[in-house]
């Protein structure tokens, strides 16, 4: 009797420590701090929705999306749309400082806190759009 107790506590214990690993390796896929690469693929200054690639992307909410500049000319990653009044309100590579991405290899990053959908677009060539899916 003390046997089969013993046996059945460790049963359940062995189930429980599968559950418990099965969990906590779903939760780092979606952990905060996970970066999501985008490439400026080379030739963007001419292409429309397919110079920001993957386009559009998919990310859960707290995770990084990093942008590198893969082309030899100088773009921005900039949120809104030409000509909207919003334009780089929720991020901006810019023209100028640490951020921009003037030449080939720069980066820029931003966290997304907040579910929803973030269109952008270069503002050296507004042809140039992309679009971040929260959720
Ligand atoms: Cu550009």
């Amino acid at each position: 009797m003390v046997s089969k107790t013993i046996y059945l506590t460790a049963s359940l214990l062995a189930i429980l420590s599968v559950i418990a690993i099965g969990a906590s390796t779903d939760n780092s896929v979606f952990a905060q701090g996970d970066k999501v690469q985008v490439s400026i693929v080379p030739g963007s200054s001419t292409l429309t929705d397919t110079a920001y690639s993957p386009n559009p992307v998919e990310v859960a909410v707290g995770q990084t999306v990093v942008w590198t500049n893969d082309d030899s000319a100088f773009h921005t990653v900039t949120s809104g749309s030409a000509g909207a009044p919003d334009v780089g309100k929720a991020f901006d590579s810019g023209l100028a400082g640490p951020t921009a991405l003037t030449t080939k290899g720069k980066t820029f990053e931003h966290t997304f806190d907040t579910a929803g959908e973030y269109p952008y677009f270069c503002t050296l060539h507004p042809a140039m759009v992309g679009t971040v899916s929260v959720k």
